[in-house]
């Protein structure tokens, strides 16, 4: 049976590349998108990722952009094509060493909207990489709300691997950090907005590119959101929709059922070329005892307007960030690897698409 996509009351592309400037001269926006999003009291505060790369364009030449430490900025290497393989839009592999590089860098950047559906600001508050760990950026933020701080987790990119890492902040100017809670390679990372049963609950996704699993997220329990255990397996794929990777999307929202958690899934099939597609499910967690799934829903919301379907990596919905606003519910999200959208759901809508697991 075709299940039907839940409503889009409200649907608009918040933010293109065009419309914010580069960090530095020499280097141009190619997206600003996977933006972390919370109710605060200006409204809607988002912190976003901003991906750039070489401004100057040199024929049988490839740039990979990564941070200088000491200068603190982007800074290029530049490799001749026959020296890397290109693997999509994003990557590339380095004939030498056999090693990944990314076409662009990413740090994030803070922007505000009153009522939630376009922003009023693009504030000059930036988050860039700080550490040998983030060399190849910071990526994919989720902000969480926790003891009056707003934490957010966000993925460090290094030859080290992708790890993710925790930072928080009060007024989004300025951040503290907390280190890496999850080593590589490890992303998708959101915290639960309160303690259960007294201890910080968060969701996370091990690496997928292994020969005894299918994509698979993980719970896992803190007593101070540093230190990480009682690791166990949360959800797999189902082998359809999220055959190739299957990760948390938004921080789980409490509503009266329970925990609503907002995650993706991509289409690719092992040894298929391309990205393949993302799209959004939903799950609803018992309220207690969030490792226990009451009920889910598969492709909820998958690549439909143009600025979704084409861009930078085409077909890709990514949920971010969801923000309660009466009775709906507005959901943040990357487009194509691109662009910010967002969408409103009524939560009832949501609540009743909901299938027992
Ligand atoms: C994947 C994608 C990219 C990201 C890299 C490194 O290829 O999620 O957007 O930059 O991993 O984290």
């Amino acid at each position: 049976m075709k299940q039907r996509m839940i409503e889009r009351r409200f649907n608009r592309c918040l933010l293109r590349p065009a419309d914010l400037p580069p960090s530095q001269p020499d280097v141009r926006v190619v997206g600003v998108f996977n933006p972390a999003a919370a109710a605060t009291p200006e409204g809607v505060t988002l912190l976003i990722r901003v991906a750039e790369t070489a401004r100057e364009k040199r024929p049988g030449w490839v740039a990979l952009p990564r941070w200088d430490l000491e200068a603190g900025r982007i800074t290029m290497d530049w490799l001749r094509e026959e020296e890397v393989d290109f693997l999509d839009p994003r990557m590339v592999i380095v004939k030498a060493t056999g090693l990944r590089r990314l076409t662009f860098i990413s740090h994030l950047t803070v922007a505000t909207s009153r009522d939630g559906r376009a922003l009023d600001t693009a504030s000059s508050a930036r988050f860039f990489p700080a550490d040998e760990n983030e060399e190849f950026g910071v990526e994919d933020p989720r902000l969480t709300p926790l003891d009056g701080r707003f934490y957010f987790t966000y993925v460090a990119v290094s030859p080290h691997g992708a790890a993710t890492a925790l930072a928080s902040t009060t007024d989004f100017r300025r951040f503290t950090r907390h280190g890496i809670i999850f080593p590589p390679e490890n992303k998708d990372v959101v915290l639960f907005p309160e303690r259960i049963g007294g201890r910080f609950v968060a969701l996370h996704r091990p690496n997928p590119h292994q020969h005894f699993a299918a994509p698979e997220m993980w719970l896992a329990t803190s007593p101070d959101l540093r230190h990480w255990g009682e690791h166990q397996p949360f959800l797999g794929s189902g082998g359809e929709w999220d055959v190739g990777r299957v990760g948390a999307g938004a921080p789980p929202l409490r509503t009266k059922a329970g925990w609503l958690e907002i995650y993706h899934g991509n289409d690719r099939r092992p040894g298929k070329p391309g990205v393949g597609a993302y799209s959004a499910g939903l799950l609803l967690l018992d309220a207690a005892d969030p490792a226990r799934i009451l009920a889910v829903r598969g492709r909820a919301m998958t690549p439909e307007t143009d600025y979704e379907r084409h861009g930078f990596v085409p077909n890709v919905v990514f949920p971010t960030a969801a923000v309660p606003r009466g009775e709906n519910l507005l959901v943040y999200y990357g487009a194509a690897d691109e662009a910010c959208g967002v969408l409103e759901w009524r939560l009832a809508d949501v609540l009743a698409a909901l299938r027992p697991e």
